[in-house]
């Protein structure tokens, strides 16, 4: 593919509710767009970065540097045989994996348009549908959370993860638990914790959690093993996987029993396949994780997640738990079976609403040879 010119953008959506983590609280989604254009075509992607560099080290205005000055001149300078290939021809660049699997993906929504073929059929995805969750932040009080997860079960959703932070967690685990005695149910700790509050993990093992998300360090696989050790829980990784290495490591290791794939924190959907496929050889099951993705980046992240080894449900929920009205139509829906359909079609580009794109962009720029 040869491609004419890039086009970024940045937008920004009112969020339904507000989103707190340990690290912060989000109450706009701001991100970045790309439009990839060759032969009267457009492939869709979606730089899902904050403003802030709270959840890894890029920010919009990273990524925005990253891709005008070196990412987006790779691509023009020359025909790409494949997206498949663009990893190789930007891997040279350190880190930056957000502002490049932006990019990839709108190269893969560009492939499929082409080729006249489904994400998932170009990934070899395997099902129709994925089985899905909800992700709930952190709530002002204790009851407040439970309304909340009252409201999502009740509209379908068959799986829950909580944020936890020190002070918020044993207690409100516990609470939750009463009140849902069968639910499955998460938690997400953001790399809050540090190996001497493993008594406080060790707690956690009591409610039955599918499991524990990121409770260490980022940067820090050797004492997540050690924690392994401690808990019964399995322990999910997602901050600490940046490459398909890092999931072998830990899992030899022993930091994890569990892979969140990202393809945003992992550089592409590239680089999320072969994470994919390196845990199914390990027999590690993995599950597709999401940043609050708009649709265009969430129809992605949906073809992605009907690969066969994940095998744990996404936090992949319907457009109308984050937005009132989002970038595409239709929306995405949530099944009453608590599952959200695979795109069929060939390409994002069909679906994406230019009226309301256009609307949330508050700063633009086209790049061409
Ligand atoms: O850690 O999984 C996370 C959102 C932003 C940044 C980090 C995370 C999240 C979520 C939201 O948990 C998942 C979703 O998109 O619904
Ligand atoms: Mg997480």
């Amino acid at each position: 593919m040869k491609v004419e010119a890039v086009e970024l953008r940045v937008v920004e959506l009112g969020l339904r509710f507000p989103f707190e983590t340990s690290f912060g609280r989000e109450t706009v989604k701001r991100c970045i767009l790309v439009t990839v254009h060759a032969e009267g075509l457009v492939g869709w992607g979606e730089v899902p970065v904050s403003t802030a560099p709270l959840y890894n080290e890029e920010t919009v205005e990273t990524a925005w540097h990253v891709l005008r000055d070196f990412l987006i001149p790779l691509l023009l300078r020359e025909p790409l045989p494949h997206p498949q290939e663009f990893p190789g021809r930007v891997a040279h660049i350190r880190r930056h994996h957000m502002a490049k699997a932006g990019l990839e993906a709108a190269l893969w929504d560009l492939f499929c348009q082409q080729a006249g073929i489904s994400l998932r059929q170009a990934l070899g995805g395997v099902r129709d549908r994925v089985e899905v969750g909800v992700s709930l932040g952190i709530e002002p009080t204790v009851p407040d959370l439970l309304r909340r997860i009252e409201a999502f079960v009740a509209q379908g959703y068959r799986r829950v993860k909580i944020k936890i932070k020190p002070g918020w967690d044993v207690g409100v685990v516990e609470a939750v638990r009463r009140a849902f005695p069968e639910l499955p149910l998460q938690v997400d700790a953001n790399a809050a914790y540090t190996l001497d509050q493993a008594p406080t993990l060790q707690a956690l093992d009591a409610f039955g959690l599918l499991m524990i998300e990121q409770p260490l360090a980022e940067d820090d696989l050797v004492d997540h093993a050690h924690l392994q050790r401690q808990l019964r829980t399995p322990i999910c990784l997602d901050e600490s996987i940046v490459h398909p290495h890092d999931a072998r490591k830990a899992i030899e290791l022993g930091s994890c029993r569990v892979v969140n794939i990202k393809p945003a924190r992992l550089g592409g959907l590239t680089a999320a396949r072969l994470t994919h496929d390196l845990c199914a050889e390990r027999g590690v099951p993995v599950w597709c994780g999401g940043m609050l993705e708009t649709g265009i980046g969430r129809l992605s992240n949906l073809a992605l997640a009907s690969l066969p080894n994940f095998r744990f449900p996404a936090d992949l929920s319907a457009s109308d738990r984050y937005f009132e009205a989002d970038l595409i139509d239709p929306p995405v829906t949530l099944n009453p079976d608590g599952t959200i359909d695979v795109p069929a079609e060939a390409g994002i580009a069909p679906r994406v609403n230019r009226r309301r794109v256009e609307a949330a962009t508050v700063r633009r720029e086209v790049f061409s040879d």
